[in-house]
């Protein structure tokens, strides 16, 4: 069986092991009380804590059930601090203060002393609710409470008057209590830790003794933590001076905490030997009523204050019990009804143990709290599985709701590969364009040998040519015709090449659709006029004249030369004067087209860097979503193994869970 335990207890502080690497990982919090439970099972410590309304009899149980009076347990003292109670070799006592230096004491009588001083009250202020005073009011205003708080608790804690004081007197003694220890208040102890040779069974479990819950249910900040740690809760309520029905208990079986302890919460109803056996019998039933959330084998009325008498009188004889008696009368401690069960049993020892062991019904708290102790160990691996598996549901809900966040955010990494490719190839396609395709265009246009301006124009002089060459008659007005029509071709050519660069540039590298940012050539019909030709076919006409020797005289005879109009030189030299012409305006528009050419490339290329700067931008961006998207993607693959990891952990939590439940049930 222990073997067995420390196997679980191993494996369950692996599975503490492994979740505290994971969240660690996942840079999540580990919640606190999940730490708070594993140190307590690596610790062996088991928390059993006392609760209930105060006077309910908490201490003193505690007290009987521990067979030797650790506690303050009386009319006269209250708990008013938290005491737990655990395992020791030798007896110890270590103090808390509010705002003080710890105290350790280990003397048992120095503890004893201890004990009974500090929790020890005035006669006036055993009715009123000191320990929600000291901890609500003066702890926590450093002696000062405002009066509005003050008004506050005196308010809620009006169903606290357990001696039915007048208003007055109640609202007055709590007002001196304050005036009284205001001063004292870092003194006042919030924590008291005792170390007590417990017998085999409490070895790992600590109990703890706490102040009362109020009326209204506050239980105090420091209880409900103790609360939350807790491994297993004793609720004490009396049997006499209270209702029954507490609806602070009431109030905390319906809180989550409650939920979490259910199969470890136990009623002690006190005070049962006042009762006579209907009448507790009538107490028993209704109780399971009212506390209906818990199993009828879990709540037991026992009588503390017989055990306690039992305890003392276990070791003595018959004749020490009887003396007990008597000196019990004398200084006014007697229990009437222990007394009167010693009569009954006619001053006999072993008669008045069985009697008083059936009144106390401590043999009932015992079982349930043997077989917890027994069982606690187990509950505790229990609890903590549960905890981190709940803490690992919500975690793994946290990430799937991040997952399906972060695939809103992402592309499709195989469209956004596709895009980069495109958008690359882009790129390179200007590229080119930029360093080779202007330059063949350039190449074919404005080559000074095999460029199609100059082949062109030649080509339309040369046709000029064998055009003149077919005139008949040497027609002064065919040749101005066939003049004139040329030089309107070579306009006509100037512009239509201009355009053809254009077409070509738009085809061939990048559609302008500014039609603005093009400088056209400059379209000026060439330089030549009907006025031109007329000047020129006048002045030439005296050139145009061939000279003839005439002889003259019979006798003498004389030679004589004499000039005249010649037509066809006439029609040569206009035709030589207007081909130089025409030589002039072609190489004029051969060296316009050709600067056209290198100017309008040049804004082309300058379109083709801007294309290329925007295609570099988009491309650039679209590495940067690939970048982003690759660590998102990244990030939903670490998350969904996460997921995968939570899950098989908590598969292993739940295979153990099952191993550890046959040894609570
Ligand atoms: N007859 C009888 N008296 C009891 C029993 N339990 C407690 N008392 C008495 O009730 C009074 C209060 O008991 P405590 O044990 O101090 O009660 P408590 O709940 O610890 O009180 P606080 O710590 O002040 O809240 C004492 O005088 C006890 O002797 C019981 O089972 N039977
Ligand atoms: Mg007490």
């Amino acid at each position: 069986m222990i073997t067995d335990y420390k196997q679980k207890r191993e494996s369950v502080l692996n599975v503490f092991s492994s979740y505290t690497d994971i969240f660690e990982h996942l840079n999540e919090l580990i919640p606190q009380n999940i730490t708070y439970q594993a140190e307590n099972i690596k610790n062996n410590k088991f928390i059993l804590m006392v609760a209930g309304e105060a006077k309910s009899g908490k201490s003193t149980f505690i007290n009987a059930y521990l067979g030797k009076e650790v506690l303050p347990m009386d009319v006269k003292q209250c708990t008013s601090a938290i005491i737990e109670i655990e395992y020791g070799e030798t007896y110890e006592l270590i103090a808390e203060y509010a705002q003080a230096p710890k105290k350790r004491l280990i003397k048992e009588s120095e503890i004893i002393d201890f004990l009974t001083n500090h929790a020890a009250l005035k006669d006036e202020y055993r009715a009123i609710p000191v320990a929600a005073i000291n901890h609500e009011l003066l702890i926590k205003y450093n002696g000062n409470p405002p009066k509005r708080i003050v008004e506050d608790l005196i308010l809620g804690v009006k169903d606290d008057n357990l001696y039915n004081l007048s208003d007055n007197d109640y609202t007055k003694r709590i007002k001196n209590y304050i005036e009284e220890n205001r001063s004292g208040w870092k003194n006042i102890v919030t924590n008291i830790q005792i170390k007590w040779p417990l017998d085999q069974p409490f070895k790992g479990i600590t109990i703890i003794d706490s102040p009362g819950i109020n009326a209204i249910g506050r239980v105090g900040q420091i209880t409900e933590e103790y609360i939350e740690k807790a491994n297993a809760i004793i609720f004490v309520k009396s049997l006499s001076g209270q209702a029954l029905e507490s609806s602070a208990f009431k109030k905390f079986l319906q809180t989550k905490s409650a939920d979490k302890h259910k199969d470890t919460i136990y009623l002690v109803l006190t005070g049962a030997s006042d009762k006579s056996e209907l009448e507790l019998n009538k107490l028993l039933s209704e109780a399971k009523n009212i506390y209906s959330e818990i199993p009828q084998k879990r709540i037991i009325n026992v009588d503390s204050k017989l055990q306690l008498i039992l305890n003392l009188c276990a070791s003595k004889s018959e004749d020490d019990i009887d003396k007990y008696f008597d000196d019990a009368e004398k200084n006014g401690t007697l229990f009437p009804t222990a007394e009167r069960h010693w009569l009954k049993s006619k001053c006999r020892k072993e008669a008045f143990v069985e009697l008083m062991e059936q009144q106390s019904n401590f043999s009932r708290v015992n079982m349930a709290l043997e077989e917890f102790a027994r069982k606690a160990q187990y509950f505790a691996l229990q609890e903590l599985l549960l905890s981190i598996s709940k803490s690992y549901i919500k975690i793994i809900e946290k990430l799937k709701e991040n997952i399906d966040l972060n695939e809103l955010k992402i592309t499709d990494p195989k469209e956004l590969e596709r895009k980069i490719h495109q958008k690359n190839e882009e790129i390179s396609e200007i590229r080119r364009k930029m360093n080779e395709s202007i330059e063949i265009i350039i190449n074919d246009y404005s080559d000074s040998k095999t460029g199609k301006i100059i082949l062109e124009a030649n080509k339309s002089i040369d046709e000029y040519n064998s055009q003149l060459s077919k005139i008949s008659g040497k027609s002064m007005s065919e040749l101005e015709k066939l003049s004139f029509n040329r030089i309107d071709e070579l306009g006509n050519f100037k512009k239509t090449l201009g355009n053809e660069i254009i077409q070509k540039c738009n085809d061939e590298l990048i559609k302008i659709t500014a039609e603005n940012e093009i400088i056209h050539p400059s379209f000026m019909e060439p330089d030549f006029s009907q006025g031109d030709f007329l000047a020129l076919k006048n002045s030439t006409e005296g050139e145009a004249v061939t000279y003839r020797s005439i002889e003259e005289g019979a006798t003498f005879k004389k030679t004589r030369t004499v000039s005249e109009y010649s037509k066809d030189m006439h029609f040569e030299l206009v035709k030589d004067s207007i081909m130089k012409r025409l030589l002039i305006i072609k190489n004029d528009i051969i060296n316009d087209l050709q600067d056209y050419t290198i100017e309008v490339t040049k804004i082309y290329k300058m379109k083709l860097r801007e294309n290329a700067d925007e295609k570099k931008a988009e491309y650039d961006n679209l590495l940067e979503k690939k970048v982003e998207n690759d660590i998102i993607q990244k990030e939903i693959e670490a998350k969904k193994t996460s997921i995968e990891l939570l899950v098989q952990n908590l598969n292993i939590i739940t295979t153990l869970n099952g191993g550890i439940r046959s040894y609570v049930s």
